[in-house]
């Protein structure tokens, strides 16, 4: 009995789909490197629309042939076996000098100091092929890239900004129709050594009789932390899991959808939920622990990210505490098609999302 059981854990973790680290050579990183100094004189910044216009073709005649390849298979592979993340390892050099100190928030911060991280990030988007978008949910766009700083005033909150909680998993902008199809982090420093969560739908080893309710368009799926409008009425409903119905993707935020105390999902749905949550909490990877340079990139339908708790500005060495420059990660998000959403953008700048929250747009606009 009990040789039977050791037998079945260890098939099953042979068999579990593990996001995918690739470790970039120096002749790689060189070649980056090389690419972004000459983007950087040629268009300045990389907010530049033409070099945004043309991502896709940069980064294939720029990038190195091995990472071109895998980028690629990745965006248009959505197998047993797809984990939905990709980790590039010492991606790009970092200049901590020149960074200097961490701003006390993402609001004050100098995004001149990020413009080649920004222009190696869009690249490695362009290759998938996919488009770096912004999102007027989020920091009313506030460009293509976002710097995530841990926040003394927001410490306690669930969102990028927090650092004293873990920031449950989630995909990006579960609330939206139009979600970022896929995500990078570039870690600028990460001394207080705080691993990154992932968690995959892959992980699950298949897809339970249990969880078929939540491939029907029954769920509350809330506006996140930031966007808190008091005691809104959620009239929209939709689905957790769509796309294939055994090899699923999702729109899953737990803090939001779970353990939001506002909004009353149905019995069914919340059964449901509860369900998926009591194996989907099992599933989640933290081994791995970003340094400074690393990127990681996700597929925003078939993966989900968060964070564990910390103490920002702390580092531990062997037990004893010292205090440290604290945390920088830059995110950015692309759509693959502007043309799908086209009903959701700025009617001068369809890379501008104004969705607001499940296929309705904010009435600014
Ligand atoms: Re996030």
């Amino acid at each position: 009995m009990n040789s039977l059981k050791i037998l079945e854990e260890s098939s099953l973790t042979m068999e579990r789909v593990l996001p995918v680290a690739i470790q970039i050579t120096d002749s790689e990183r060189r070649m980056i490197k090389d690419a972004v100094d000459h983007l950087e004189r040629k268009y300045g910044t990389f907010e530049n629309r033409e070099f945004v216009m043309q991502v896709h073709q940069l980064a294939s005649y720029f990038l190195p042939e091995r990472l071109l390849k895998v980028l690629a298979s990745f965006a248009s592979d959505f197998s047993r076996e797809q984990y939905g993340a990709l980790i590039f390892q010492g991606l790009f050099d970092i200049d901590q000098e020149k960074i200097g100190k961490t701003p006390p928030n993402w609001q004050s911060a100098d995004y001149s100091k990020f413009n080649q991280y920004g222009f190696a990030c869009a690249l490695l988007h362009g290759a998938l092929p996919s488009k770096p978008v912004q999102y007027y949910s989020q920091r009313k766009g506030g460009g293509l890239i976002h710097a995530i700083i841990p926040d003394e005033k927001m410490r306690d909150t669930q969102t990028g900004s927090g650092s004293a909680t873990d920031l449950y998993v989630h995909t990006e902008d579960a609330f939206l129709k139009h979600q970022a199809d896929f995500l990078s982090f570039m870690y600028i420093r990460n001394e207080e050594q705080v691993p990154s969560t992932l968690y995959s739908i892959r992980s699950h080893e298949s897809i339970h009789e249990d969880y078929k309710p939540l491939f029907d368009p029954i769920f509350k799926i809330p506006k996140d932390a930031n966007l808190k409008t008091e005691a809104e009425e959620i009239d929209t409903l939709d689905a957790i899991l769509y796309g294939n119905k055994e090899l699923p993707f999702m729109r899953f935020d737990a803090a939001e959808q779970l353990f939001n105390p506002d909004i009353k999902q149905t019995d069914i749905a919340h059964h449901a939920l509860s369900k998926f949550w009591q194996e989907a909490k099992h599933l989640i990877y933290s081994d791995f622990t970003p340094q400074a340079g690393d990127v990681i990139v996700v597929n925003n339908h078939l993966c989900a990210h968060g964070r564990s708790a910390f103490r920002a500005g702390i580092k531990n060495i062997n037990g004893v505490e010292h205090t440290c420059e604290r945390r920088i990660m830059l995110r950015m998000m692309s759509k693959v098609s502007l043309i799908d959403m086209r009903g959701h953008t700025l009617k001068e700048d369809p890379f501008f999302v104004i969705e607001e929250h499940l296929g309705k747009n904010f009435k600014d606009f």
